[in-house]
């Protein structure tokens, strides 16, 4: 079938919205109809080319939600007319990470995910007879795409995919970073450095486990007032201190937060937010994504005595089973979407999305189709 699609054909250049074929879902998988898609910096971050794991010609987009069109032979757990949110991170139930439940980081189709290929090894999307890459297994800048039925969560049909779409990345990451990686429990007091679609994310996870102190760090006066709004107790902006920030914030949490969050992807920054834990039992969360070949340092005395460094990626969520709570939570208004979602935008327009996100004039903006 034709579908209309904003296509990546080299790194570095605006999308290019044309038509394209999608062919229909083979054994264990899913056709479905893209009702609305975020814009994440992960895509601008791939399209820059910056992006180690980068390939092009391309259909990017990992944050949708849509309604399942046709399902393909031996595909169980869905059916035609169902809502659903694509998964980057897919759950298989199965595999030994899924068993394990130690890890949200299935495995099964981790492979040909990874090179842009469906599980079978090929790509369903193909412009002017050669193929296109899917992205992240998702491609969500398509107003059709085919996924495996494992990378696919079931949501209610009351939920209006131009705002549920961003529980497909952001509003799962942030969140889920504070409840289900780093497990914040209630009195805290923390640290989030970075108040975009991720760290505004990660307020209102803490605002929501009852936090303390919830400080904010960011170099943008403007994200001063929302952060305010989602919880943010006290802000800070680095340009504003005198002296030694993490000293600063030491003081600021009386000793050292009990917990920190870096939602940038700069590694000098991820520094700071170890260093500004709490001797003994902090714990450091790293949520950005840091240029290719960048490395974290600190001394490893910091660790010695008793910091914690850890990651969280898709906020420690198993999709199929998170994401439809998630979902619960937003419909039962215990999580505010509608503020963070600045723009919403026709895919003719979604270049001038990216362009927002590049002068930090949007916090989330929506391609509705
Ligand atoms: P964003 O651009 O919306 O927000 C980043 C914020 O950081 C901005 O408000 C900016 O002003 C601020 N900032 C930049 N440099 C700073 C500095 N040195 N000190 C203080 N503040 C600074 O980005 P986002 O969409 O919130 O994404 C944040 C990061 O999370 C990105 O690296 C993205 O790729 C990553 N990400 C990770 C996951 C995951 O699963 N781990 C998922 C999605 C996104
Ligand atoms: O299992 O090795 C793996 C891949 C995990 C991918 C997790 C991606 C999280 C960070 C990328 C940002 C997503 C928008
Ligand atoms: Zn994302
Ligand atoms: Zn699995």
């Amino acid at each position: 079938m034709d579908v209309r699609a904003a296509v990546a054909f080299e790194a570095g250049k605006p999308l290019s919205i044309e038509t394209v074929q999608l062919s229909g879902p083979r054994e264990g998988e899913v056709l479905v109809e893209i009702k609305a898609t975020g814009l994440c910096h992960t895509d601008k971050f791939t399209l820059s080319g910056a992006d180690p794991e980068g390939l092009f010609p391309a259909i990017l987009g990992h944050e949708g939600a849509g309604v399942v069109v046709e399902v393909g032979p031996g595909v169980k757990s869905l059916k035609k007319g169902d809502h659903v949110i694509p998964l980057y991170t897919p759950e298989c139930r199965e595999c030994d990470y899924c068993t394990s439940q130690k890890t949200n980081l299935c495995q099964k189709i981790r492979g040909t995910q990874g090179r842009g290929l469906m599980p079978d090894g090929s790509s369903r999307f193909s412009f002017q007879g050669r193929p296109v890459l899917h992205y992240m297994g998702c491609s969500t800048f398509a107003n059709y795409t085919v996924l495996p039925e494992i990378a696919l969560a079931k949501i209610r049909e009351d939920a209006p995919f131009d705002t549920v779409c961003y529980i497909g990345c952001g509003v799962t990451t942030g969140i889920g970073a504070v409840i289900f990686t780093a497990k914040v429990e209630a009195g805290a007091n923390c640290v989030v450095f970075g108040l975009g679609g991720i760290g505004l994310n990660v307020i209102q996870g803490l605002k929501m486990v009852g936090a303390n102190k919830i400080v904010g760090v960011d170099m943008n006066p403007a994200r001063e007032a929302m952060a305010r709004r989602f919880g943010m107790t006290h802000f800070v902006n680095p340009k504003d201190v005198q002296g030694d920030l993490v000293a600063h914030l030491v003081e600021l949490t009386g000793g050292g937060a009990d917990y920190s969050f870096e939602c940038i992807g700069n590694v000098q920054v991820m520094r700071q937010a170890l260093e500004c834990c709490h001797k003994g039992w902090g714990v450091s969360t790293i949520i950005g994504v840091a240029p290719a070949g960048a490395e974290i340092a600190t001394r490893p005395f910091q660790l010695v005595t008793g910091r914690r460094w850890i990651g969280s990626a898709f906020g420690g969520a198993r999709g199929r089973t998170d994401v439809p709570k998630i979902v619960d939570w937003y419909m039962d208004r215990k999580i505010n979407i509608d503020d963070l979602i600045t723009h919403r935008l026709k895919l003719e327009q979604i270049n001038e999305g990216f362009e927002l996100m590049a002068r930090g004039e949007s916090i989330r903006s929506v391609v509705v189709y």
